[in-house]
């Protein structure tokens, strides 16, 4: 015997040609330690493998996921056998036969083992659970739909009883989406038309917004805008050539609600890596940002629990606050994100701030405080709404302009177009978004529109209601495309709430829808200028030249689709197609949708701007138009002044508060 190395060798010769050692039958005890050791080694190093593996090799959850691994392989390869009792079979004919399992007799070191790899599985569990919360959270959605207000309103029972007795049913309705492997959203909840018409109408505005959305991703992705005819970035929009995203942020919901879900995710992903506005040099408008950014994502979060929007919220909002520090507390108009400094428009009477702007912050930072625990952003708007309301009103009316370091309002113009607009929708919202406990905002909207009635809105020697401004104790006759938005609002009010007003919102809701329609009509372009006027020699039609644009904008729409879903009447549907054909043959361009220059012209000129707006609600609008009811309820969710539909507190489970 010769050693060679560390090993002995016992390789045996014959004739100088190595023989096979089988003729000894077993080793020497040496050797035996040695064959053991040799294998337990190998034994470990087998084990400690499979931590190695790339699908483990995160370092988090190890224990756990080895251990599912492991548990394909066979229940018993990790954990011993849990002692199991007797296992007692029965014999036909009766008798049994009784196998003796070894509970009682078991290994006390081998219970204690299994216990602590139990423990550590349960907290690797509990962390991997906790990690999946972090960046989705599986919400519950309905699957059935509710009945509508309207529906329900013909059984003649009071409105309030109806909404209580639509929220206890839909408690009961509730039901939770099984996951989808590799998509852990909800599956967007259907809202199909029972008529083949609506149908084919919704799928085209799908493709519209597809086509939209496929050329902004292609020629502007991260930008804020796209310019659909030059093909390239616009970077002199509302939030200037930074590249927030602003049509990313905006089309989300849309894009979800529509169950474009690849589109989405695409989305979700760059906001997740992308916004940050922490760099931001630029000064931007709060009111803007707040609805578009601040309440697409807020939407975004309450539609699939992904706790990442509700943190960009936040993060923006918090950006937002230098801007309330003022004399009043009312808000400039602009703040720089980065040194917090703020300030008013010059040409705002002389650096007011704008009612519309600090009137249209209550349903998202509200929100954002009971889905974050943080109580600053209901302080800040719950303030606003006491300066304003501390106010005296001239006529009962809210001029457009207030100086937030006097605390006088500035020039007596009053409007529910420009300027005006969304602060009178929020006192609205405000009440519904609380599910109905902000009476203080019922009662302010209320008295706000009994003034407006009573000075503001008239009616055209060929019978068109229109809702006239006001400028210094004089009527101007003209209504902006923007006050369009008002069809649907008066309407709503009108439904929710069977008062001494509600005939008569209902009448304005009628007249107003129908005014716009006409604004729409009597252009050859078939959509509508940006304001029209009514005078001696015309209605409804612009008279100076830059009241005749289209900028894709939504309030006319909007309307329909609010008075749709209240009265059922079939017109709102048939002026919203007209509305689609006409987007499509003067729209439309190879590189997504621009607006129009002149609307009178056949051939109008176009603007190459695709408005981030066109894609946030003018074509969410036109989708639930086409929709059944039961998708995105006016029962449970109220739309932010950008669309984006938020939950109502009490009766939507995906309200999601902080408790
Ligand atoms: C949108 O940004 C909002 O609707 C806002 O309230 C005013 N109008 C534009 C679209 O026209």
């Amino acid at each position: 015997m010769t050693a060679t190395g560390i090993l002995p060798t016992y390789q045996r010769f014959v004739n100088g040609v190595p023989v096979p050692s089988f003729s000894r039958r077993s080793f020497r005890p040496r050797e035996k330690y040695l064959i053991l050791l040799v294998f337990m080694t190998f034994g470990v190093v087998c084990f400690g493998a499979f931590f190695y593996l790339p699908e483990f090799s995160r370092a988090s959850g190890t224990v756990n996921s080895v251990y599912k691994h492991m548990q394909k392989a066979g229940p018993e390869l990790l954990i011993p056998a849990p002692p199991h009792a007797d296992d007692v079979s029965e014999l036909p004919g009766g008798g049994k036969i009784i196998r003796h399992g070894d509970l009682g007799q078991q290994d006390p070191h081998r219970s204690e083992d299994r216990a602590k790899l139990q423990a550590k599985i349960e907290e690797a569990e509990e962390q991997d659970k906790m990690r999946n919360q972090k960046v989705l959270e599986r919400p519950d959605i309905f699957v059935e739909p509710v009945v509508s207000v309207s529906a329900a309103l013909k059984t003649n029972k009071p409105v309030e009883n109806v909404i209580e007795e639509n929220a206890a049913q839909k408690e009961q309705k509730i039901v939770t989406i099984p996951p989808a492997p590799s998509d852990r959203y909800p599956a967007t909840f259907g809202g199909e038309d029972a008529d083949p018409i609506a149908r084919e109408r919704r799928n085209k505005v799908k493709e519209m917004m597809r086509h939209a959305w496929d050329n902004y991703v292609r020629y502007a992705w991260g930008k804020n805008e796209l310019r659909p005819v030059s093909k390239r970035s616009h970077s002199n929009s509302v939030f200037g050539a930074a590249s927030m995203g602003a049509t990313i942020v905006d089309g989300l919901d849309t894009l979800y609600i529509m169950g474009l879900h690849d589109e989405f995710r695409q989305g979700r992903d760059w906001v997740a890596d992308n916004l940050d506005v922490s760099d931001l040099t630029s000064d931007l408008s709060v009111f803007e940002t707040n609805i578009r950014f601040v309440g697409g994502l807020l939407t975004c979060f309450a539609l699939t629990g992904d706790v990442m929007f509700r943190d960009k919220a936040a993060q923006i909002a918090e950006r937002l606050l230098p801007a309330f520090q003022t004399q009043t507390g009312v808000p400039n108009s602009l703040v720089n994100f980065k040194t917090g400094a703020s300030k008013n428009y010059g040409w705002a009477s002389g650096g007011c701030s704008i009612l519309s702007e600090f009137g249209t912050l209550h349903l998202e930072f509200s929100y954002l405080s009971d889905v974050t625990g943080n109580p600053v952003f209901r302080m800040k708007v719950d303030h606003i709404r006491r300066v304003i309301q501390a106010m005296e009103k001239p006529k009962g009316l809210y001029p457009n302009y207030f100086n937030p370091k006097t605390g006088k309002w500035g020039q007596h113009h009053m409007s529910i177009g420009g300027l005006g607009d969304s602060f009178y929708e929020y006192l609205l919202k405000a009440w519904l978004q609380s599910g109905r406990e902000d009476q203080e905002a019922r009662q302010m909207y209320d008295d706000a529109m009994h003034a407006i009635i009573q000075h503001m809105v008239r009616v055209s020697p060929g019978g068109l209601t229109y809702i006239s401004d006001l400028k210094f104790d004089r009527l101007e006759h003209k209504m902006d495309h923007l006050g369009c938005f008002s069809g649907g609002m008066f309407g709503l009010a009108a439904h929710t709430l069977k008062n001494d007003m509600s005939e008569r919102y209902m009448e304005i809701a009628e007249g107003v829808t129908r005014t716009c329609h006409e604004s729409y009509d009597r252009t050859a372009a078939k959509l509508g200028p940006e304001a029209f006027r009514f005078t001696e020699a015309i209605e409804a039609k612009a008279l100076k030249s830059n009241e005749k644009y289209y900028i894709l904008r939504p309030e006319v729409i909007e309307s329909y689709f609010i008075m749709w879903r209240l009265t059922k009447d079939q017109k709102y549907r048939d002026w919203g197609w007209e509305a689609v054909q006409a987007l499509e043959k003067h729209c439309r361009v190879p590189g997504g949708y621009t607006g129009l220059k002149n609307v009178y012209l056949d051939d109008p000129p176009k603007d190459d701007v695709q408005q981030s707006f066109f894609l946030a609600e003018t074509l969410k609008y036109l989708y639930l138009l086409f929709s059944d009811d039961s998708l995105i309820s006016l029962n449970e969710w109220v739309y932010n002044t950008e669309a984006h539909p938020l939950p109502i507190k009490g009766v939507n489970p995906l309200y999601r508060e902080q408790l």
